[in-house]
């Protein structure tokens, strides 16, 4: 067959169906930044082109890494898109990470372009080069860095890079158990597919339908913020209302021009301790969405109290984006406080015992997922890989839950060593490390503990060496030097002695029972 009569293979680059959805008048407002800026759906896509070229020109490999480690601004969102229409593969990263963290995943992910703010280049880029890395860029939170001057030299054309639904998108880094980051490889796909069951499910208003508004109020390096927010906001086309940080008054302002708002749990928990939190100041809302860790059920009926609106909870991870979602359209059920709802299509869930073997409804067991969201792999690791599949295909997600008979799912707890503090996760193990290098530090142990805001927060009980005497306070800011910030332990005991069973492992549920106040 001659090339031109070849069949016209269709694009499956995530970048070519969002822009597919926006709307007819380019002209009208994307974006309006908490700074008062606004940006059109013609600025989006112009300089994502201009970006995309700069990229194109570095002629780098495909299924090169961009990682980025930049604060919340336009132009980063802009570096999000300019890497998915050049068919790169994008890997954000959060801006509390330290150097220490930030050389594990530059070494791991070996990325041929590191964006950085201006103010870390000079640790970020040594790192890097060493890496192999071939270039490093900075971006600012005001628009100032190279990486806008080099694109700025760029035109404002360019065609979308072809990709396959299989080819990889993005990386996010998940902690792992045992102390070491994980890169989930997400698809084109995977992305495209979530967004779409999602704008579906939520009822994203069309333009011709009064639209949408989102307030975007997350950081933009995890699944929730970066993918959820933005896909469903772009894809259909809907002005996002751009806030740089979570700041509850701001947002409470923006619930007058608003209509969809998504937050971690102590995002609702701190709105409502804002009296201006009403009936009257959320009625031009359609819905609020939660999601990234349990929602209290006092959480949903105060909000219920005060607003008059369900809050909409939904599970998912990293590895998975979006599993399952309470409904949108009453027709569908209701939204019931402490589930996070039924699979949303497409996803096959199964709460599972021994042998992963599936349990009768309503029994508490291991959640496995399988589906079209569900990602490639980690990230160089094939065995680390194939040990969270099982042999029917099915991914283990390291969470404990139920399922009733109208197919709702209730998270009762997680089989992982993980605490999950304001949204972001903090994985034991790797605090337990760093706290046992410590000079005059025997061991350590590392556990979750109810907190009336961020939900979950980390507490350390330490032992010290022989003859060694260790200052609490001096331990957690040690650790506050090296560490993000989110991950530090809120409190540190120094004691005599872990708790252990008869195997000598130590028994966490003691000490979390032990120093659940302080
Ligand atoms: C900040 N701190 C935290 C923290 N955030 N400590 C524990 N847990 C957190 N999440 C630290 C700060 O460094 C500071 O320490 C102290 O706690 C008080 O900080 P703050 O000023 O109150 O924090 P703030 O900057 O307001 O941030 C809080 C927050 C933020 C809730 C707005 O953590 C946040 O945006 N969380 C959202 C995370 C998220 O998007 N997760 C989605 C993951 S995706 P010090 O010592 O400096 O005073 C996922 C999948 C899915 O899970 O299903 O969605
Ligand atoms: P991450 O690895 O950051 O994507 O975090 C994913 C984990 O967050 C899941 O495995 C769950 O443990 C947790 N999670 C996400 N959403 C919810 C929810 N609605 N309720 C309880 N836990 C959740």
């Amino acid at each position: 067959m001659s090339l031109s009569a070849m069949p016209q293979l269709s694009n499956a680059n995530l970048f070519a169906a969002l822009c597919a959805g926006f709307p007819a008048d380019l002209q009208s407002v994307a974006l309006e930044t908490d700074a008062g800026a606004y940006y059109s759906w013609q600025d989006l896509l112009d300089a994502s082109a201009m970006m995309a070229n700069m990229l194109e020109s570095l002629e780098l490999p495909a299924g090169a890494r961009i990682a980025v480690q930049v604060e919340k601004s336009v132009e980063a969102l802009m570096l999000y898109l300019a890497t998915l229409r050049a068919g790169l593969v994008y890997l954000p990263l959060n801006t509390a990470y330290q150097s220490a963290e930030m050389a594990y995943f530059i070494e791991d992910a070996k990325p041929a372009v590191v964006v950085c703010a201006g103010a870390n280049f000079g640790w970020l880029s040594k790192l890097a080069f060493v890496a192999g890395t071939a270039y490093v860029f900075t971006l600012n939170e005001d628009r100032t860095g190279s990486l806008l001057e080099r694109a700025a030299q760029f035109g404002r054309s360019h065609t979308v890079a072809h990709c396959s639904a299989n080819d990889l998108a993005a990386i996010i880094y998940t902690s792992g158990t045992t102390g070491r980051s994980k890169g989930a490889m997400l698809s084109h796909g995977n992305l495209l597919s979530n967004a779409r069951v999602l704008q579906k499910k939520w009822g994203w208003r069309s333009v011709e339908q009064g639209g949408d508004v989102l307030i975007h109020a997350l950081p933009i390096f995890h699944v929730h913020g970066l993918f959820v927010a933005i896909h469903g906001a772009l894809l259909n086309g809907s002005k996002m209302i751009w806030l740089a940080k979570f700041d509850p008054q701001a947002v409470l302002r923006h619930f007058a021009h608003a209509t969809v708002f998504m937050g971690v749990p102590t995002l609702y928990v701190r709105l409502l301790g804002e009296s201006g939190l009403t009936r009257d100041a959320v009625r031009n809302m359609r819905l609020f969405i939660s999601g990234s860790a349990p929602l209290l059920i006092e959480t949903f009926t105060d909000w219920q109290a005060r607003t008059g609106h369900t809050i909409l909870e939904r599970y998912g991870m990293s590895e998975t984006i979006m599993l399952t979602s309470n409904p949108y359209f009453p027709r569908e059920g209701v939204r019931l406080g402490g589930t996070v709802g039924p699979a949303l299509p497409g996803v096959q869930l199964r709460v599972v015992g021994d042998g992963d073997q599936p349990l009768p409804v309503g029994e508490v067991g291991a959640i496995q997922v399988k589906g079209p969201s569900v990602f490639l792999g980690y990230w160089n690791m094939p065995e680390k890989t194939a040990e969270e599949f099982t042999a029917d295909g099915f991914f283990k997600t390291g969470d404990v839950g139920r399922v009733d008979a109208q197919g709702y799912a209730t998270i009762v707890g997680r089989s992982k060593d993980l605490i999950i503090s304001g949204g972001y996760n903090v994985y034991p193990a790797e605090i337990e490390g760093y706290i046992n290098a410590l000079p005059g530090v025997a061991e350590s142990a590392v556990v979750g503990v109810p907190d009336p805001d961020f939900g979950e927060v980390g507490v350390a009980v330490v032992i010290a060496k022989a003859g060694v005497v260790l200052d609490p306070a001096s331990i957690l800011a040690q650790t506050k030097a090296i560490l993000a910030n989110f991950k530090i332990p809120k409190r540190c005991y120094v004691v005599k002695e872990l708790p252990r069973n008869a195997m000598g492992k130590v028994q966490k549920n003691l000490l979390r029972a032990q120093y659940r106040t302080a």
